[in-house]
């Protein structure tokens, strides 16, 4: 039913210039005593993507320092760290690399977070307890990470679209709308998003959601899928899906791969219809972004519900 569609068209350009950027960590190993942690929050899957992040000294201690891990809420976990602590007087130019994961315990969750807590020990008194300072990290002594925790279930947050959009994480964009384009009628499962052709000028109208903050590996195979239904949808124009994965790049993210999926079903009223959508990673990424919309149509409206983007991790 579906084909691959518009890999270079207008729309993927107008689609990715809308992906934020992420910064690579940089970690100040000079000045005054201090703990750096190379990120205040990263993201996890539930038994799949886990997250590395660096902790370094910035100067050389008078003796070993050691550090312990605690977690809020009992959600994630350090499973490993690299090389091995403390840092010694001589090994600590040394940045140390934790991962943190999140096991999948068989709750249907949603998105959830956990906090991990970086607290040192040692007999240096600037390193020591309260007395050590951390730089980079969340929270008010900067020695915190928040850990956005996806279920291995379905990574996307309010995946039936029971929330207004100011509460969730999906953004509804409307290319030269002339606005009150979006509502959420009682549709197949509650409340769906619907895409409504509001002028002939409109040119792209989509709803999106992207994962950031990923360790995304090679080989990594996403599946979306989605309901779809339509009202007097027009034969102009074109209903596509879209999956995208992305890496840092030199001014905007990078592209690594990419799926598009156009919708080829007949145009009119379209019954409620399951669909789906599969990437497979050519290349390590550290986002992931489904979209789903039109572009050029202008007659009629598209209803979406149910969406749930799964990872299968070979
Ligand atoms: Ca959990
Ligand atoms: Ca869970
Ligand atoms: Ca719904």
């Amino acid at each position: 039913m579906f084909r691959r569609l518009l890999s270079s068209s207008a729309i993927a350009l107008v689609l990715l210039t809308l992906v934020a950027a992420t910064a690579a960590p940089t970690l100040a190993q000079t000045g005054d005593p201090a703990i750096a942690i190379s990120d205040a929050s990263v993201t996890v899957i539930e038994g799949s993507i886990a997250a590395e992040i660096l902790v370094a000294l910035a100067t050389q201690p008078e003796a070993d320092v050691a550090l312990s891990f605690s977690f809020a809420n009992g959600e994630a976990n350090v499973t490993m760290v690299s090389p091995s602590l403390p840092f010694t007087p001589a090994n600590w130019t040394e940045e140390r690399t934790l991962t943190i994961s999140a096991t999948v315990d068989g709750t249907d969750e949603g998105v959830h977070t956990d906090t991990l807590t970086i607290s040192a020990t040692s007999d240096d008194p600037a390193y020591n307890g309260t007395a050590a300072v951390f730089t980079g990290g969340a929270g008010s002594s900067n020695n915190e990470v928040t850990i956005q925790i996806r279920d291995a279930a379905n990574l996307l947050d309010d995946p039936s679209f029971e929330l207004p959009v100011s509460q969730s994480e999906w953004r509804l964009v409307a290319q030269a709308g002339l606005g009150g384009s979006f509502s959420h009628p009682a549709a197949l499962d509650g409340s769906s998003v619907l895409l409504r052709t509001t002028s002939s000028i409109e040119t792209l109208k989509y709803a999106a959601q992207r994962i950031g903050n990923l360790n995304g590996l090679a080989g990594d195979e996403f599946t979306f899928s989605y309901s779809i239904a339509g009202l007097g949808v027009g034969e102009d124009g074109v209903i596509a899906t879209r999956i995208l994965l992305t890496r840092p790049g030199i001014d905007e993210p990078e592209e690594v791969t990419v799926s598009t999926c156009g919708y080829v079903g007949p145009r009119g009223d379209i019954n409620w219809q399951t669909l789906t959508c599969s990437v497979t990673a050519t290349d390590d990424y550290t986002a992931v972004e489904v979209f789903f919309g039109w572009q050029g149509l202008t007659s009629g409206l598209v209803g979406y519900d149910v969406a749930q983007l799964d990872l299968v991790r070979p």
